[in-house]
């Protein structure tokens, strides 16, 4: 990591300047709170002091405050006078409707900056301009399933984006609720190659990224309450969120050391663009999968990940299911035409 150089207002003019070098991330030194940092402080004789402390919000694009040796004389107030790269991006599959678009609000109005990707060009291309006023975005009109496709659009992120904080595989499906035995094998395959495939290509060609920026970083794997329970008409959708929420615990075996937290978030009833696709535009059938039932809202679910991507950076909530308060289970089936 580079280099900040930071003016000190120390009230009692002991120290004039500092020189914060960020020194290479580990473990102990991204994320949220107080972190040691190879952090000098020149005194009005030039004399150098070291091991100050610095406290660095990931949020916030700079140093909020810097404690100086001299702790006593309230030496806190420090303005950095040069961008540095502690900007953090989220990555978002999906952000043209639904949660994708809500997060992509939601991170925009803290001051992330943005990767969003989706294939409605039109609608990426209007959030991208919308959002731009607000913060640093970069817009990738890609299918997730397009493996080659993806490999070239994340290789070619722009230097700016090049470090992930955040990834939200969002991206995904349901196709139709008919029984297995009445459904389309092309419908399986779509659902298969953009939820478990399409996560898959993703999550492989960011993990350097999102190794990059160390501790702190979070995966969001969208999974849901399919993948934990059995359903009618559930059969692949359902199979492809329990692949998602296995593989998210999988790979955090293999992120131990790194600081990358994953999680899957598993929502049951939400209301969005999700049952129009799955009912195949069918708006009646969608007016009455929600009818009085005060489904979770896209911004519950952007709220939610926010959270998750703000709680402290050791901490790794491993899943979270939500479901609205009208929503809970079914009986077990029995079949009664046995004599
Ligand atoms: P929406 O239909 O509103 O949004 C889905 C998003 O995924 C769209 O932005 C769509 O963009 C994108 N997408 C779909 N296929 C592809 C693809 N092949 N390549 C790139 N982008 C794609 O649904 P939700 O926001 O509700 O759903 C988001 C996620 O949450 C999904 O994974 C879903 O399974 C999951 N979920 C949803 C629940 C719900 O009840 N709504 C509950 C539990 C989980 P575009 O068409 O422009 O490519
Ligand atoms: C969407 C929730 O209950 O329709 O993943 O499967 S449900």
């Amino acid at each position: 990591m580079t280099g900040l150089a930071a003016i000190c207002s120390c009230p009692q003019k002991m120290c004039v300047a500092l020189w914060i070098r960020w020194v290479k991330l580990n473990a102990a030194q991204a994320g949220c709170g107080l972190m040691p940092v190879e952090c000098f402080s020149y005194s009005r004789q030039g004399r150098k002091v070291d091991s100050s402390y610095a406290c660095w919000s990931p949020a916030w694009p700079g140093i909020l405050a810097v404690y100086c040796p001299y702790r006593n004389h309230g030496c806190v107030a420090c303005e950095p006078n040069q961008e540095k790269e502690m900007t953090s991006t989220v990555f978002i599959t999906g952000a043209t409707s639904g949660f994708g678009e809500a997060c992509a609000r939601k991170f925009a109005e803290a001051g992330w900056s943005l990767v969003l990707t989706g294939r409605r060009e039109e609608r990426l291309n209007a959030l991208c301009a919308e959002l731009s006023t607000q913060t640093k975005v970069h817009g990738l009109v890609v299918d997730v399933r397009d493996r080659a496709a993806m490999e070239t659009a994340i290789a070619g992120l722009p230097a700016e984006f090049a470090t992930i904080r955040g990834l939200i595989n969002n991206a995904g499906l349901a196709l139709g609720v008919d029984p297995a035995p009445k459904c389309d094998l092309d419908d399986w395959d779509t659902m298969v190659d953009t939820n478990v495939k399409g996560l898959m290509y993703t999550t492989r060609l960011l993990l350097p990224r999102l190794i990059a920026h160390g501790r702190g970083a979070s995966i969001i794997n969208l999974g849901s309450i399919a993948g934990n329970y059995a359903y009618p008409g559930s059969h692949v959708y359902g199979a492809t969120k329990a692949f998602v929420k296995q593989f998210s615990l999988n790979l955090r075996c293999d992120l131990i050391g790194t600081g990358v937290r994953v999680t899957t978030l598993e929502p049951g009833l939400c209301e969005s663009e999700f049952s129009l696709v799955r009912f195949a535009g069918d708006q009646e059938r969608y007016d009455a999968t929600y009818a009085g039932a005060e489904a979770i809202q896209p911004q519950d679910i952007a709220d939610t990940i926010f959270w998750l991507m703000n709680t402290p950076a050791h901490v790794n909530v491993n899943s979270l299911e939500l479901m609205p308060v009208s929503q809970t289970w079914a009986g077990f089936a029995i079949d009664r035409t046995r004599g």
